[in-house]
């Protein structure tokens, strides 16, 4: 064989491998069932941590420290509610989490009465009432087709779409939802904020 060819051939398989890695990268964070992550809607970006408490650490930039241990728990605690969605009760507190874009404008669950996996939604600031929507994510990738319960926070009303880019049927919650209903079950594939 030829030098050049030879060397084609080998720079082929190196590629090969190269695009293999890649995919394997891609794939890694989240939906393992359970798991615990935080969507930054402002950035896409998705973080899994090892437990819910971690995440909402992460999602409040440092302001909650004590979520209870589990989803559930958390849903049921009005403690953990209020403070949730009182990001300007410590002046001190409010600036870190502006400064840190960290505001939580939901939680997604992956079970109904919000079991399974959570996914938090960070956003730069509390949603506005002007009815316009505040913050989207036109594609929840590995959250696709598997929220069955939700909390909205921060003044946010969660609109779930059966397709991504805000397309197919639309059902809108205002307040804690422990099922999302037979019609968008297992169905949403974007969200928006508003
Ligand atoms: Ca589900
Ligand atoms: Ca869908």
């Amino acid at each position: 064989m030829p030098s050049a060819r030879r060397a084609a051939v080998i720079v082929a398989s190196l590629s090969m491998a190269l695009v293999g890695t890649t995919a394997t990268a891609q794939a890694t964070p989240k939906a393992k069932a359970g798991s615990h992550c935080a969507a930054d809607l402002s950035t896409h970006k998705t973080t899994c941590y090892d437990s819910f408490r971690d995440v909402i650490a992460a999602a409040t930039g440092g302001r909650v420290t004590d979520a209870p241990a589990t989803p559930q728990q958390a849903a049921k605690d009005k403690k953990f509610l209020a403070e949730l969605n009182a990001p300007a009760v410590s002046p001190a507190h409010a600036r870190t989490a502006v400064a840190q874009n960290k505001v939580v404008g939901g939680i997604l669950y992956e079970d109904w009465n919000y079991g399974g996996g959570s996914l938090t939604l960070t956003v730069p600031a509390a949603c506005k009432d002007d009815g316009q929507w505040d913050w989207g994510y036109n594609s929840l990738d590995d959250w696709n087709d598997s929220v069955s319960s939700l909390i909205p926070a921060n003044n946010c009303y969660i609109a779930l779409y059966s397709d991504i880019y805000y397309n197919g049927t639309q059902q809108q919650y205002n307040g804690s939802t422990p099922y999302v209903g037979d019609a968008m079950n297992d169905r949403a594939s974007s969200i928006k904020l508003l």
